[in-house]
This record gives structure tokens, C-alpha cells and sequence, in this order.
């Protein structure tokens, strides 16, 4: 009984790999001397809240933490349909910042994230998600 336990896991393991569901994501960008790491434990994104975190590094590998960070989760305008778009502020957490984005309907959404920090220029990193 336990070996059949065992097949059936790893079956059902392999499944999940080939169907691609609910991995976790993690993505960056960099930009003047700032990365910006977006990642979310389960991806892609689904309707109803989904929880994401923000990590920001200086260029030398150091986690900011005094920065306001913006997140425009938007999906970008399609014909016929009303722009979908809303705005929200990440809450630092230890030394991520944490937001929840709520896609209403599947497809390509995008998050726009802005990092403002006194005596610095604003930066801005936007990241495509999947929702479905
Ligand atoms: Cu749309």
C-alpha cells in the first residue's frame, strides 16, 4: 500500500510538471542600480486574491527597506471592454514588501511597481502575469 502511495505521488507530480499548474514565480528587473524581485509562491495568478512580494536590492546586493512602493495591477485596454485597473500600496514585511493583486478575468495582466525613496528618482518596473 505505502509503494502505491509513493507511484501515485510521484504520477500525480509528474502531471502537475506536464500541465504546468501552481509553481511558484519569481521575476527582476533592474534599473538604476535598483532590482526589483516580484515573486509569488503559486502562479499563474487566479481569480480572487493572490499574494505577492516585492524584494528590492541595491547594486550591491543590500535589501532597501525605506522606500514607498506603488503597485498598479492593470490589464491593458482591450476593445470592447472596460480598462480594469486598480491601485495599491506594498506593506514591508522583514525585508519584502508585501501586496495582494485580485486578476478578473484570465489573460495578461501587468504590474506596475513604483519604488519611491527620499533623494532618489522614482523607479519604475513593470512585469507581465499570467492569470487563468
Ligand atoms: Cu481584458
Amino acid at each position: 500500500m505505502k509503494r502505491f502511495s509513493l507511484v501515485t505521488l510521484a504520477i500525480i507530480m509528474i502531471s502537475v510538471l506536464a500541465v504546468g499548474i501552481s509553481w511558484g514565480y519569481e521575476t527582476q528587473k533592474t534599473t538604476a542600480g535598483l532590482t526589483v524581485t516580484l515573486s509569488t509562491s503559486s502562479y499563474p495568478l487566479v481569480k480572487g486574491d493572490n499574494e505577492l512580494s516585492v524584494k528590492l536590492t541595491d547594486g550591491s546586493g543590500k535589501a532597501v527597506t525605506d522606500a514607498k512602493v506603488a503597485v498598479r495591477f492593470h490589464m491593458p485596454p482591450m476593445p470592447g471592454m472596460a480598462p480594469m485597473s486598480t491601485k495599491t500600496e506594498a506593506i514591508l514585511k522583514g525585508d519584502v514588501y508585501r501586496f495582494s493583486a485580485n486578476p478578473a478575468m484570465e489573460g495578461t495582466w501587468k504590474a506596475e511597481i513604483t519604488v519611491v525613496r527620499s533623494g532618489k528618482s522614482p523607479v519604475t518596473a513593470t512585469f507581465n502575469l499570467d492569470a487563468r
